[in-house]
């Protein structure tokens, strides 16, 4: 057979689709091709006329097609299915990924099938099944649409030995992307844009209640651990194998949800493993009880330079109580002191949540406080609060209200699109408009843009009654950054994605949360 992979995703990331498309061709021995197809982050915008007919010129001859979602990208993946449906109806068509896990009753009305969670195994069978033209409706993961009628199955097991699946599918022969002018290409070498990314470990220790893990924990009882981890020798050889055939590439990226999951012994044989037959800089993810001065100190001889770290709250009643998130700011100050140990040697980014409709402003003071205890420096990283469709909290704030529209989930919002979340949620917006501008590197001396003396005058209690009251300053202020960030998504970022060579990409990653 010959499937079509398609990602809406804005990075030509995708490791999901990227696991589908080698488990296809390298297991079952099928072709392969995979479209990316990035375009901006405004979630508003859909593909051109244009890239519609290109891709359906590319697709025309496969024997199946598949696509892959977030949930701000879900109305593009919904544009392509419907065009695809009139122009090559003959073609099934599969949705599968985060968005389709969380919400395929919502799927199932663009596609012929949609794949709910971990896909290789699934999609897997039912090509074999429909190869051999055997009756299919009964696919594990699978959501059918028959005679008007909905057919939902079960979940298999989850894939308990990673190694069993062949590596993602990096091998760029029969990769296709879309350019500047919204022409489908074929992926060249430097659209990785200087770095490759890897998912060591599969699965998160916490579920909170904004994240697709929750639903993954809920919907996965019982088949199967979640946390699971690629062996060493599985990892080294493959990102050996991406060293060598890539010489641009200067980074990799750990996305794995917490790198610390791994045991101690197996960390030192991956560092001892990683210096000798790799040795590029490294970046990966924490989150603040499974960070470890000695699993930290090794990493970091091994070439790790950044850590994100998720603290979320600033307070432990929203990260418990609405967050389900258990990890108290205690543990996040504990985690920030270990990776302060490293300063100059590893740049750390503190990722947070606000923007959330349940916090008060005491919740927004005393985030502020904890912002202002962690030891400099670091980068803070603000991120406002989405509801992405289907999960736990989306579904609560519908139950309490807050969610009206599908426009208050914020899920159609460009994420750095500051300005409109906070009017969105019209709530508390002078605090959480000051915490978004503490956005940036983080000194003794300065928030990002903002001095730490100019902080403290707009956080004393006097200054937040007045402005809590009377909007319209944090109006005026709000609208100035709204023209910032316009300017920043429409110029400087097309410049760097689509301009600028990986040479430059990779100085620049070295040194942005630095300075
Ligand atoms: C790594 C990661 C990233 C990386 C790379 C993304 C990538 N996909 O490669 C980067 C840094 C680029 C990234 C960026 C963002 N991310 Co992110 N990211 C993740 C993370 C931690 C892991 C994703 C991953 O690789 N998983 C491992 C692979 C193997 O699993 P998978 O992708 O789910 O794919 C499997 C199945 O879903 C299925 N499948 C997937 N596609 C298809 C297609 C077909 C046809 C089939 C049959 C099956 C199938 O099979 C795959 C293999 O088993 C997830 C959390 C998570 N646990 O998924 C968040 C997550 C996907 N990210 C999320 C978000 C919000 C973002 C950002 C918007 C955040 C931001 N501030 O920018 C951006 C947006 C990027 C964009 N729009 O393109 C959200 C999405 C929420 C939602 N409901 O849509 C998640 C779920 C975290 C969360 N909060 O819940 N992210
Ligand atoms: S710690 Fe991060 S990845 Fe894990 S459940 Fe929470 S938000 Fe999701």
């Amino acid at each position: 057979m010959k499937i079509a992979l398609i990602s809406t995703l804005t990075y030509p990331s995708d490791q999901g689709l990227r696991y589908i498309s080698s488990y296809l061709r390298d297991k079952l021995k099928h072709k392969t091709i995979m479209i990316f197809l990035p375009i901006e982050e405004n979630y508003n915008l859909n593909y051109s006329e244009k890239t519609l007919a290109q891709l359906r010129d590319l697709v025309k001859d496969c024997d199946l097609i598949g696509i892959s979602a977030f949930g701000s990208t879900r109305f593009r993946a919904q544009q392509v299915l419907s065009f695809l449906k009139k122009e090559v109806p003959k073609i099934p068509l599969i949705w599968g990924g985060v968005h389709a896990t969380l919400w395929p009753e919502e799927c199932i009305e663009y596609a012929d099938m949609v794949c709910m969670g971990e896909g290789e195994e699934a999609i897997g069978e039912l090509v074999i099944k429909l190869e051999k033209h055997q009756n299919y409706l009964d696919t594990k993961n699978f959501v059918f649409k028959k005679d008007g009628k909905i057919i939902k199955n079960e979940l298999r097991n989850l894939t308990h030995d990673l190694d069993s699946l062949p590596p993602a599918d990096y091998d760029i022969e029969n990769h296709y992307i879309i350019d500047s002018s919204n022409s489908i290409v074929k992926f060249k070498e430097k659209d990785f844009g200087g770095q490759i990314f890897n998912m060591t470990v599969r699965g998160c220790p916490n579920a909170c209640t904004y994240c697709i893990n929750y639903a993954w924990r809920s919907k996965y009882i019982g088949k199967g651990k979640l946390i699971r981890r690629h062996s060493v020798d599985y990892v080294i050889k493959d990102l050996a194998r991406l060293k060598n055939k890539y010489r641009s590439i200067g980074t990799i990226d750990m996305r794995a949800e917490t790198l610390f999951v791994m045991p101690i012994e197996e960390i030192r044989e991956f560092c001892d493993k990683y210096k000798k037959q790799i040795n590029l800089r490294f970046k990966c993810l924490s989150d603040p009880p499974t960070m470890d001065y000695e699993k930290l100190k090794l990493f970091v001889d091994a070439g790790l330079t950044d850590i994100i770290i998720g603290i979320q709250a600033g307070t432990d009643r929203i990260n418990y109580e609405i967050y389900k998130r258990f990890i108290s700011t205690k543990q996040v100050l504990k985690a920030a002191e270990i990776v302060n140990k490293f300063k100059g040697k590893v740049a750390v980014m503190y990722d947070m949540i606000t923007c959330n409709p349940y916090e008060t402003e005491q919740d927004l003071v005393d985030t502020i406080k904890l912002m202002k205890k962690l030891p400099p420096p670091f980068f803070l990283s603000i991120n406002n609060l989405v509801f992405f469709p289907g999960t736990e909290l989306e579904k609560r704030a519908r139950l309490d209200g807050i969610i009206k529209t599908d426009k208050d989930t914020a899920a159609d919002l460009n994420y750095w699109d500051r300005w409109k979340h906070i009017k969105l949620k019209k709530k508390n917006e002078y605090l959480i408009l000051i915490i978004n501008l503490m956005r940036g590197v983080a000194t003794k001396h300065r928030f990002g843009v903002m001095p730490r003396f100019l902080l403290n005058i707009l956080t004393t209690k006097s200054l937040i009654k007045l402005n809590q009251k009377y909007k319209l300053p944090t109006y005026i202020a709000g609208n100035i950054v709204q023209g910032f960030d316009f300017l920043r998504e429409n110029l400087a970022k097309k410049i760097y994605r689509k301009i600028l060579p990986p040479s430059f990409k990779n100085w620049y990653d070295k040194i942005r949360y630095r300075i």
